[in-house]
């Protein structure tokens, strides 16, 4: 198919796309929230980072298409996946990407035309004069391939070093075209596709410090001199040496004031439970509280494909299912949770989870603690069920008023039954063991 009628197909399609998010939306009130829905409840957008090689896993593309608006190509736009020797493109893997994205009324972010890294060697061995036209030669190609298709382009990536110095960062373009390399990405970038926004995209600028005063200073400078650029990229790539920062609200909203666009692009906060999840609260609430902050990307819709795997940062676990991190972006974006999923917030569902742990343990028997916990709304009662061994026989409980039922002991509340949202409580017991030292089995905790 040549370029041309790929585009013309591509433009048609945009326009039953819109169609399809719009009826989407009108939905949504009757159903569970999602990402999607719930931030385009408040006006905004929420993607993830997409790898082409994860969309035939059945689980992976089912995420995908029933929580997220928008999505970031992981990798498959860069110029190494995209122009792999001067002149010859290849749009296989971003196409079916971008494909996928339309056939689900998905925005499409475009990442990213000119950066340091993921570059061919061919690039870094141009002429200066050679290099400029490669780079702008570069950004027609991509970005007419995909006319009218990307709502936003990270126009130049990471351009800035990191420390203390705010200086620009060693690069082949840096280097041979100096400090108007950006300028003239971002001038032939509004040229080659005026409907996209044009972002600066960069990282360890979530905070006000040297590096994003230094961008600061840029992105006050070009629109001081008409340099077209919409928007300002924040990857916000967190973990414990690099924290959310204090100030991320104030630094998005100075950029904001400055005249453009802010958007999170690349969000990950490495940690776990309930820690990770307040690390995501205050993000979406920072992005919230600035109106000019369009909208919110996660890198990567599961744990298992982050670029930092082991270090749990996404809102779905390995197995997708939604962790404490998702109910609270969930929340934080006022959605209401799936009544069926205990813990999703605000879905007036009473739901409790119920955990068990062995507290005491001597030869003929043991002790065993089970705790309660309320999902997203306050309950007034709980049952839960131990199922114990044949052998063992429970000669004392506290906190909790049992029935039998054979070795089914089913057990709620005594005086412990009301419960806040979140809040905890349980109950104990003594077990005989008789000869078997198992485990008793712990059934699904229901609330009223
Ligand atoms: O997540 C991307 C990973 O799969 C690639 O191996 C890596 C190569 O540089 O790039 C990762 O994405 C980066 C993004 O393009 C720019 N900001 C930092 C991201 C994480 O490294």
């Amino acid at each position: 198919m040549s370029m041309t009628v790929r585009r013309l197909t591509r433009a048609a399609t945009a326009g039953l796309v819109a169609a399809a998010a719009l009826t989407a939306a009108a939905h949504s009130a009757e159903a569970a929230d999602t990402l999607g829905s719930a931030a385009a409840g408040q006006g905004r957008y929420f993607g993830t980072a997409v790898a082409a090689n994860h969309l035939g896993e059945a689980d992976y593309a089912a995420t995908l298409d029933r929580e997220f608006s928008s999505v970031t190509p992981e990798n498959e736009m860069k110029w190494d996946a995209t122009e792999p020797s001067r002149g010859t493109f290849s749009f296989g893997s971003a196409d079916r990407i971008v494909d996928h994205a339309q056939s689900q009324g998905m925005d499409v972010r475009g990442h990213t035309l000119v950066w340091h890294s993921q570059l061919p060697s061919w690039v870094g061995s141009l002429g200066a004069s050679d290099l400029r036209t490669a780079m702008n030669d570069h950004i027609n190609g991509l970005m007419g391939h995909y006319k009218g298709e990307i709502h936003s382009w990270d126009v130049v990536n990471e351009a800035f070093q990191d420390g203390g110095s705010g200086a620009r960062r060693s690069s082949p373009f840096q280097d041979k075209l100096g400090n108007g390399f950006i300028e003239e990405a971002f001038r032939t970038a509004r040229a080659a596709d005026p409907a996209a926004k044009l972002c600066y995209n960069d990282y360890n600028t979530d905070g006000v410090n040297a590096k994003s005063n230094a961008v600061y200073d840029m992105v006050k400078d070009f629109k001081s001199r008409g340099v077209p650029i919409d928007c300002v990229g924040f990857q916000s790539h967190f973990n414990s040496n690099s924290p959310v920062p204090s100030d991320y609200r104030q630094n998005l909203q100075r950029f904001a004031d400055l005249g453009v666009d802010v958007q999170i692009t690349e969000l990950d906060i490495e940690g776990s439970g309930s820690a990770q999840a307040a690390d995501y609260t205050k993000v979406v609430e920072a992005c919230l509280a600035v109106s000019r902050c369009t909208g919110m990307t996660v890198w990567g819709v599961t744990d298992k494909y982050s670029w930092r795997s082991s270090g749990t940062p996404l809102l779905f676990d390995g197995n997708y299912s939604e962790k404490p991190a998702y109910d609270a972006v969930l929340s934080a974006l006022g959605g209401s949770g799936d009544p069926g999923d205990p813990g999703d917030p605000g879905d007036g569902t009473p739901s409790c989870t119920a955990t068990y742990t062995r507290t005491a343990d001597w030869s003929s028997g043991y002790n065993g603690q089970v705790t309660i916990t309320a999902g997203g709304e306050p309950i007034s009662s709980w049952t839960a069920t131990v199922t114990l061994p044949a052998q063992q026989s429970v000669s004392a409980l506290w906190n909790g008023t049992p029935a039998w039922s054979g070795n089914v002991m089913t057990v709620r509340p005594s005086w412990n039954g009301t419960l806040a949202a979140g809040a905890s409580t349980g109950f104990g017991f003594t077990v005989a063991k008789n000869g078997s030292d198992a485990a008793p089995a712990i059934g699904t905790c229901t609330a009223s």
